[in-house]
């Protein structure tokens, strides 16, 4: 940085709360700012196509009159992104959560649980812990789908939670998860993340829900996810209308790497470019087979290769 121009244009830190093609709020302390970008933020952009997103730790110059101008981003230490592959780039969704939380109701909507796989494969791209938590387990006609569900990913060392807001089941680990942490919360419309960001913290829910119908349902653009600071020093961003982070477009073995237990057991197959589907000698099906890997997993993992939605 020059320091003359420093001297003349003090510098700021903050973090954007949303994001709209060419404009930022950003929060700095406790203020907030509406800010232009520095043109140069939209050179070199890499594989991304998009310069800033929510959660983004931004420097500000010209900073007066709520306004300011940003002219750097810095280091991001995880991210959620969307592939877009007609345009072969990455869309910057959400930038340092700490915390991806995938919801899936037990009923009412459907348990679906591939999602999950699809959100864990998002969580591993962009470096992010995530956190599987199944709502409305109070509706679970037979709990054995959910406690296999709970047994399958916890032996993969992810997170599971089973709560209810009826029964209270799960609910202060919830908590625990949430406190002082920047967490992004994903999960299909009707699973129950109104109520629960209400139980959290008061009025959370009402605040998101406000900010989705004003974004309204139609919107896919990154400028949807908004921050909400809550009284811990944490944060919420919510995601409306991005239904999951999608991850078509992926290459396999890009998918492969998302799934530890494939990924391990690849080194068994017969052709080094083995994806896993259709060729001779898998070692990955053949794991499938002696019960290693999951045939769950095993068919989220082939469905993602494939471009297939969840419920196809
Ligand atoms: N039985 C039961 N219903 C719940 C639970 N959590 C939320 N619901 C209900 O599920 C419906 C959808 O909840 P909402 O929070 O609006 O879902 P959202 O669309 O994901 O924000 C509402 O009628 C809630 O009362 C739960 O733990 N158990
Ligand atoms: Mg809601
Ligand atoms: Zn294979």
């Amino acid at each position: 940085m020059n320091p003359q121009r420093t001297e003349s244009s003090p510098q700021v830190r903050g973090i954007v709360l949303r994001f709209q093609r060419k404009s930022a709020l950003v929060r700095s302390g406790e203020a907030e700012f509406q800010c232009a970008l520095r043109k140069g933020l939209f050179r070199d952009l890499g594989r991304w196509s998009n310069p800033i997103a929510v959660g983004d730790q931004v420097v500000l110059e010209e900073v007066r009159d709520g306004g300011g101008v940003i002219v750097q981003v810095l280091p991001r230490r995880s991210h959620l992104s969307r592939v877009r592959p007609e345009a072969r780039d990455e869309q910057i969704i959400v930038a340092n959560a700490d915390l991806l939380v995938a919801m899936v109701a037990a009923a009412d909507p459907t348990f679906r649980p591939r999602l999950f796989d699809r959100l864990l494969v998002a969580a591993h791209r962009g470096s992010m812990p995530c956190l599987l938590l199944v709502t409305k387990a109070d509706l679970a006609a037979d709990r054995a789908p959910l406690l296999a569900a709970a047994a399958r990913y916890r032996a993969l060392g992810v997170e599971f939670l089973l709560t209810s807001l009826l029964t209270k089941e799960g609910l202060p680990e919830v908590a625990r998860a949430f406190a002082g942490r920047v967490v992004v919360v994903a999960g299909q419309s009707g699973v129950g993340k109104s109520s629960l960001l209400n139980h959290l913290y008061a009025g959370l829910g009402q605040a998101t829900q406000e900010i989705s119908s004003k974004w309204g349902k139609g919107c896919h653009t990154t400028t949807s996810a908004a921050w909400f600071s809550t009284p811990d020093g944490g944060a919420v961003i919510d995601t409306p209308g991005v239904r999951s982070f999608a991850i078509q477009g992926l290459e396999a073995v890009e998918v492969a790497e998302a799934f530890p237990e494939i990924w391990a057991e690849r080194v068994h197959c017969r052709f080094g470019t083995c994806t896993h589907d259709h060729e001779p000698g898998c070692g990955v099906k053949a794991a499938a087979s002696a019960g290693r890997v999951s045939p769950e997993r095993l068919d989220s993992y082939q469905r993602i290769i494939h471009g297939l939605d969840e419920d196809e």
